[in-house]
């Protein structure tokens, strides 16, 4: 592409859609990449016959089963669909590709006759009418639920035990992974398991609507369901035993997850149902759809050294990974890289004790005011004086702890409490970041002079905890004013499939990034952090021993 139509503020446009837990989000950007419409359904507000709290049903009966319908993800992309259609200009027809990300995690279970029907949608009727009766499971388990420890057991039991899982899929048996999901639909419902002809994942099942066929999952979306062999980039038969281990080496499970594809693949043009319909130009493209973090990851742009920290009611770490860590993988997940072809990965870490935590501490320290909170930060030095806090409301992810607060003087004696608010909340934030740095590191991150971090989330609005998050790390910190970033990165993963020819995927798409240098680090922070990092580790490793 000539420079001239990179700038370009007109077509071609590209169409980026969201399947997130809560609503479904499409955005339009032009050629160079600038959003110009959003639309958005919202399930509970919008959707209300569904029933949904937060876009999740819970079941009365068992808390940890928590599902939601595909038919109700069909209407609501019906519906984005036709607001998208009445907005001025109508733009749909200068659409050349679509592609999305799905939360990560939940399954669709097409019922027999499924391709049949995608193959044959009358643009006549609505979606939803013409696929209420194509699933086999009517409340598909999402990435909320938990309910699956015993079949995450027999997997990890199947394949020799839970490292090996992890060398092998890129991750312990995680109860939200879809493996040990189809494991339970298949030992607990299966007639239903039997019925089925193809086993989606909520990314691939809406590029499957937008198809009229099946799509391919992507290899990073499937890193996340403990069945892919994540360096063949195939699925790992001893995982699919390990799954229904009564279909002789899971052969019949292979055939319903169809094979994976590259995510940069172009699966084909747009079903006739959405020319006809909406008005799609019948070239359009449909390039695979992934997970929403692996789609937000490539709107981030990542470099190799780069760091994304999502600060949100969990935290979420993303980095580029160049090769496989040599020696274990601790609590954090491996996912095919979803904008490298070759054998780059990215890891994912998920510490569920984020912005609740600070909320809490904010609350019982500060008032539950924001600006005392940072007034008490401004008043206390880097490395708090020696002193270190853990704090957990719920039972921590990573590491593997039960909830809790423990409290480290600088001689290492355990205390009930600090000495001041002030100490308390630095050592809440300080404890967060040294937390996420020390286990970013154990998965094989390095921090470099070239290293960025990339802050997104609620939290990243709070500039003084961004300075510590730079402090800590050691590296600048950058943030973006808009949020889209799962939406945002599927357009820019079309672009790049359709006129990348071949370029790297973060210098094709550089001239977009929206990123700003907020903070660089303290001049004395390495020495101060990379020495309380030290004492963290064995803290932590105390507190795991206790
Ligand atoms: C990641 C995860 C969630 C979902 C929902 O492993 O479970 O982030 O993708 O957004």
């Amino acid at each position: 592409m000539d420079d001239e139509t990179e700038q370009s503020g007109g077509g071609p446009f590209y169409l980026g859609f969201d399947l997130s837990t809560q609503s479904v989000k499409a955005v339009v950007t032009n050629d160079a990449l600038q959003v110009v419409q959003e639309v958005s359904v919202k399930f509970d507000q919008d959707l209300p016959e569904f029933g949904t709290s937060g876009g999740a049903n819970r079941d009365p009966t068992n808390s940890k089963v928590v599902t939601a319908q595909p038919i109700m993800w069909v209407k609501a992309m019906g519906l984005v669909l036709e607001k998208l259609r009445l907005l001025e200009p109508p733009l749909l027809d200068q659409i050349v590709g679509i592609s999305g990300a799905g939360q990560q995690h939940g399954s669709v279970f097409w019922k027999r006759g499924g391709l049949e029907t995608l193959r044959n949608l009358d643009p006549d009727k609505f979606l939803h009418d013409q696929l209420a009766f194509a699933f086999a499971i009517q409340n598909s388990p999402i990435w909320m639920d938990s309910s699956t420890s015993e079949y995450c057991d027999m997997l990890e039991k199947a394949v020799g035990g839970a490292e090996v899982l992890a060398k092998l899929t890129g991750s312990r048996a995680y109860e939200r992974f879809t493996g040990s999901q189809i494991s339970k639909i298949f030992h607990t419902k299966r007639e239903a398991y039997n019925a089925t002809e193809r086993i989606s994942l909520v990314s691939s099942f809406i590029a499957s609507i937008f198809l009229g066929s099946y799509a391919a999952i992507d290899y990073s979306d499937a890193s996340g369901m403990n069945l892919l062999d994540i360096r063949e980039k195939t699925w790992s038969p001893i995982c699919l035993a390990g799954v229904v281990p009564e279909e002789g080496e899971g052969a019949n499970l292979a055939e319903k997850l169809g094979p994976p594809t590259p995510t940069e693949a172009v699966l084909g043009t747009i079903s006739p149902y959405f020319v006809e319909r909406y008005g799609f130009s019948s070239d359009c493209k449909v390039v695979a759809f992934t997970g929403d973090n692996p789609s937000s990851f490539a709107e981030m742009c990542l470099g190799a050294n780069d760091i994304a920290v999502s600060l949100g009611t969990s935290d979420t770490l993303f980095l580029s990974m160049p090769s496989l860590p040599q020696h274990g993988f601790g609590e954090g997940h491996i996912f095919v890289n979803p904008i490298a072809s070759k054998d780059h990965y990215m890891a994912l870490l998920c510490f569920k004790n984020g912005s609740l935590t600070r909320e809490r501490i904010r609350r019982d320290y500060a008032n539950g005011s924001w600006s005392i909170f940072n007034e008490l930060l401004d008043s206390t030095p880097r490395g708090n004086f020696g002193n270190v806090g853990f704090y957990y409301d719920l039972w921590e992810i990573i590491p593997k702890i039960k909830n809790g607060d423990h409290k480290f003087n600088k001689e290492g004696s355990k205390l009930t409490k600090f000495t001041s608010n002030e100490v308390e909340v630095r050592a809440l934030i300080e404890g967060q970041f040294l937390s996420r740095r020390l286990h970013a590191e154990k998965i094989g991150c390095k921090i470099t002079k070239e290293t960025k971090i990339l802050a997104t989330g609620g939290g990243s609005a709070n500039p003084k905890i961004l300075q510590i998050l730079s402090d800590v790390f050691n590296a600048p910190v950058y943030v973006q004013g808009d949020s889209n970033s799962a939406d945002l990165g599927a357009c820019y993963r079309v672009k790049h499939a359709l006129y990348g020819e071949g370029r790297p995927f973060d210098q094709f798409i550089q001239s977009v990034q929206a990123y700003q240098k907020v903070w660089d680090p303290n001049k004395d922070a390495k020495e101060i952090y990379d020495k309380m990092l030290q004492r963290f580790a064995i803290l932590e490793q105390t507190i795991l021993n206790l």
